[in-house]
């Protein structure tokens, strides 16, 4: 079942609800801020108590869409950062509750006056979300106009985890990162454990990629993604963040599936490309 809801202050969002999970959706940003299967103890997403669901403010949480530049805009620190789509209106243009377990939800984007001012080109940006035991999210960007262009982009997932101090994240071993912090390359020795405020950029990611939290994995695989950023601010970055609580990084970890820094996606007129995370729980074993 979908039903569209209003917050007091207008803020609209699609709840999702079928035989396998729940989800919340907002149409700024075509953003998916909640998201739980049934078969599943707690949620897969985390969502900041003190969020925003503002228009034109991104909510912290969920899955935010980091488009058509991922970070700071490489040249004009006036744009926003992490692009425009994630604070734009976007429409619902297709649903379907393909059976009782399932439902499938595309939303668009295209170029507007707004969006002109900020980037010069033509473009259709879908999201097809499906919703059920797992999650996946679809990002296909279409160039519309006369002239190539480069996008880097992120599915800027915010996972719930039950304590940041005992996860790790597996499948990075061995790749390239960017450091953000100290601007510094390096190689990702066995798994990443989170002690400190971590902002790293892997390239060339082989997915599927693992967070081992203590009583679940939450698998994230990919395609069309040659990037995964993973982002803790830690207590101290978190504490200067009006929609973070001062303990908000105890419980979430981002685990990103981006085309970033080199890894940009050039489309030539009239091409596209998709870039789709599959998100997914499954119990550990505690024997
Ligand atoms: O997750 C990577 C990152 O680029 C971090 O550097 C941090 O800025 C985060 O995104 C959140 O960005 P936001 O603009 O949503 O506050």
């Amino acid at each position: 079942m979908i039903t569209r809801k209003q917050l007091n202050n207008g803020f609209e969002y699609l709840e999702i609800v079928n035989r396998s999970a729940q989800a919340s959706l907002a149409l700024q940003g075509a953003h998916l801020f909640k998201y739980q299967s049934y078969a599943d103890p707690a949620p897969l997403l985390w969502l900041s108590r003190a969020s925003y669901f503002q228009k034109g403010k991104a909510i912290r949480g969920g899955v935010p869409i980091c488009w058509p530049w991922f970070g700071k805009h490489p040249t004009d620190p006036g744009l926003p950062q992490h692009g425009f789509a994630r604070t734009m209106p976007w429409e619902l243009i297709a649903q379907n509750e393909t059976d009782a377990q399932q439902t499938e939800l595309v939303l668009r984007l295209q170029d507007s006056p707004d969006s002109l001012k900020l980037w010069s080109h033509n473009f259709e940006l879908l999201l097809k979300i499906s919703i059920g035991d797992r999650l996946i999210l679809s990002l296909t960007t279409s160039n519309r106009g006369s002239k190539p262009f480069t996008v880097t982009s992120a599915l800027h997932s915010y996972f719930m985890v039950s304590d940041i101090s005992r996860v790790e994240v597996k499948g990075l071993d061995q790749a390239l990162f960017i450091d953000t912090l100290s601007r510094s390359e390096s190689i990702q020795r066995g798994s990443l454990v989170i002690d400190k405020e971590v902002d790293r950029i892997f390239q060339k990611v082989r997915y599927p990629l693992a967070i081992i939290d203590r009583n679940r994995t939450i698998t994230i695989n990919a395609t069309g993604s040659s990037s995964a950023v993973v982002w803790n601010p830690w207590q101290t970055k978190s504490m200067t963040m009006a929609d973070m609580n001062r303990d908000s990084y105890q419980t979430m970890l981002c685990v990103e599936t981006t085309n970033a820094l080199a890894d940009g996606q050039k489309i030539a007129p009239g091409g596209k490309h998709s870039l789709t995370a599959a998100l997914s729980t499954s119990p550990l074993s505690t024997g």
